[in-house]
């Protein structure tokens, strides 16, 4: 069913409903298979399908978005070249925040995830992906801001991590800092900052992660 209102063209909503036993289950059920996710960065060269690749960024594409604006641009990269040029500018920059920029409270503080300056994932994972946010559009050769750019895009960043899971892969949330360096190695265009690097992958076999918890429910929620 289709209907005009003010103009604009509104469509009958089609999402799925379940029975109340059903919702539970399902609810629970994808609970338990999110909480097997994990950021892994120990990340196999072994060949990913392009096509699982366009399906996790289609998923993400789905996310809400101030006003429907869609502010955001998904970058893969499979290129060997391209990749290893974004792990040696990525490394430059993590290089000098682990020696100096980042402060002693917070170095000790990602001691339990023994990460450090070095970032082979970077050219080991089949694929990277860099989630762009477009901070405005171009209208008539005037810029026009688009809205709520980082909930919109973080939500998606949500998504595509989600999709990544689900699909039987592995990722990690990647934030070299500065991040300008992705924006001109990937010839983005003026309006686009880079907002997320997720290289994509399987894991490594026998791969492990830091032993960590979860909030309990109630540490993190509140009922009112
Ligand atoms: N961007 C650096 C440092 C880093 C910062 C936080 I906060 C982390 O949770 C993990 C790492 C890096 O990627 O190593």
């Amino acid at each position: 069913m289709r209907k005009e209102i003010e103009g604009y063209f509104h469509v009958s909503y089609d999402g799925q409903q379940y029975p109340e036993a059903e919702m539970i289950s399902r609810s629970e059920e994808f609970y338990q298979s999110l909480d097997k996710r994990r950021s892994v960065r120990e990340i196999d060269q072994k060949d990913v399908p392009k096509e699982i690749i366009e399906n996790v960024i289609k998923t993400a594409a789905t996310a809400p978005s101030g006003a429907h604006k869609q502010p955001w641009t998904f970058c893969a990269i499979s290129n060997p070249d391209l990749k290893k040029k974004i792990r040696e500018a990525a490394e430059k920059e993590e290089y000098d925040s682990y020696n100096g920029r980042m402060s002693e409270r917070w170095l000790n503080d990602l001691k339990p995830m023994a990460t450090n300056w070095e970032k082979p994932f970077l050219e080991e994972s089949p694929w990277l992906i860099v989630v762009c946010k477009r901070v405005y559009e171009m209208d008539e050769n005037e810029k026009a801001n688009n809205y709520y750019v980082n909930e919109s895009v973080g939500i998606a960043c949500g998504m595509l991590i989600t999709a990544i899971h689900n699909a039987g892969l592995v990722t990690l949330t990647h934030t070299p800092s500065p991040m300008n360096f992705l924006t001109k190695l990937l010839n983005r265009p003026l309006n686009e900052r880079a907002f997320l690097l997720l290289p994509v992958g399987y894991p490594k076999p026998n791969t492990f992660v830091p032993e960590l918890s979860r909030k309990k429910l109630d540490d993190m929620a509140v009922f009112y």
